[in-house]
């Protein structure tokens, strides 16, 4: 039994989705990035976010809004990037909406995101892989969470980017190190106007078999309460067993690809209708109320979600807009190391040059 304030959390976060996705599709005029929405995908993304602590690591995509809300952050942050603000805490108003990078105490830290589909695949398997370098060297730089939880990574993607080369290096590499990784992979059929059946013949569950020793399995990522059954049992596996697992989660897809688009164009009224059938939100409302939770009490939540994003939405359209005089800020990290220091040619060292070859 999923406790009922972690269930109407969800409905909360989800009517917030839907309200961010109806506010941006009405100002598009204003909304200075192409976005995608999360529409369709909500019920794994927020039951993704909820399980995970700050000690964990998670590389969202593009289209993982309603985890972003899941972990915490807010409307009026996520709006203040696809608006290009300065006060973006992201990037600053340089990038794309649903780009994040996050490091601090209260959620799980993300490393910078790119717009190229797959790529966050090999770095995000690499913090895995750091993380067991950590882990077996006793490093104190290792972070358990506060009741001694192990870390896990989380790498975020959808159906059709799996299927580029990179993605196979890093579950090649995952599998063959047993890294703490799980890789969540949102099917919805689609990538941008290409269907499954033009673009592969098998689904993430089924590739997954190809890597010895991936554990995987499939779930309906449009139920709220087994979606979040399932991956409360999968980071409490990686947390525990430290080895990678592959969860493929059907979902619909209820928006355009992105706000660039029109669904209409590309997409039969046939395969808008079947996707419409597996919306998250009135299945998880639906399932509130057969637990006893009031129409009343809903509406209340639909409004009170509603009011939050207008009113946020108003509040970043009128936020400063990025200083051009700090427009060269925040391309490299400035370095500590700007001298060299140390000795290349220590007394008493005779061979002080060698190359592999020769030795
Ligand atoms: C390396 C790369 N190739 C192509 C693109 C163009 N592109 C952007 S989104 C997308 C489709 C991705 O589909 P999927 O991974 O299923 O995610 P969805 O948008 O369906 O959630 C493509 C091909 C890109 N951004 N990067
Ligand atoms: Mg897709």
């Amino acid at each position: 039994m999923i406790a009922q304030e972690i269930l109407l959390k969800a409905y909360h976060l989800m009517c917030t989705a839907k309200a961010m996705a109806e506010t941006y599709e009405a100002n598009r005029q204003v909304c200075k990035y192409v976005h995608s929405t999360s529409r369709g995908h909500e019920a794994i993304q927020l039951a993704t976010a909820f399980n995970l602590l700050p000690c964990d690591y998670i590389s969202p995509y593009y289209r993982d809004e309603s985890m972003l809300l899941g972990l915490g952050f807010t409307p009026y942050q996520l709006m203040l990037q696809l608006l290009a603000k300065g006060d973006d805490i992201f990037t600053g108003g340089r990038e794309y909406y649903s780009h994040p990078n996050f490091r601090g105490d209260d959620k799980p830290t993300i490393i910078h995101q790119s717009s190229a589909t797959g790529m966050q695949a090999i770095p995000t398997t690499g913090i895995a892989q750091g993380l067991q370098f950590l882990e077996s060297t006793k490093s104190p730089l290792y972070k358990n969470g506060k009741d001694g939880e192990a870390p896990v990574v989380v790498c975020s993607f959808g159906d059709a980017s799996i299927t580029e080369g990179e993605v196979s290096e890093a579950f090649q590499f995952a599998v063959l190190k047993q890294l703490p990784i799980i890789y969540l992979v949102q099917d919805n059929n689609w990538g941008i106007s290409v269907v499954a059946e033009e673009a592969r013949t098998m689904n993430a569950y089924q590739f997954a078999k190809g890597f010895k020793g991936m554990e995987r399995i499939s779930i309906d990522g449009s139920d709220f309460s087994q979606s979040y059954k399932v991956i409360k049992n999968v980071v409490n596996e990686v947390r525990e067993k430290r080895h990678p697992v592959l969860i493929h989660a059907k979902v619909p897809l209820l928006g355009h690809h992105t706000s660039g688009v029109r669904k209409e164009f590309y997409r039969t009224e046939e395969d808008l209708l079947k996707h419409g059938l597996d919306d998250p939100n009135p299945k998880l409302r639906k399932k509130l109320l057969e637990i006893g939770v009031t129409e009343v009490a809903l509406k209340e939540i639909e409004t009170n979600a509603a009011a939050e994003v207008e009113q946020q939405f108003q509040q970043a359209v009128v936020a400063a807009e990025p200083d051009v005089s700090k427009v060269g800020e925040h391309i490299f990290v400035p370095t500590p190391v700007t001298e060299e220091t140390g000795d290349r040619c220590p007394a008493g060292n005779e061979t002080q040059w060698i190359t592999l070859v020769q030795w």
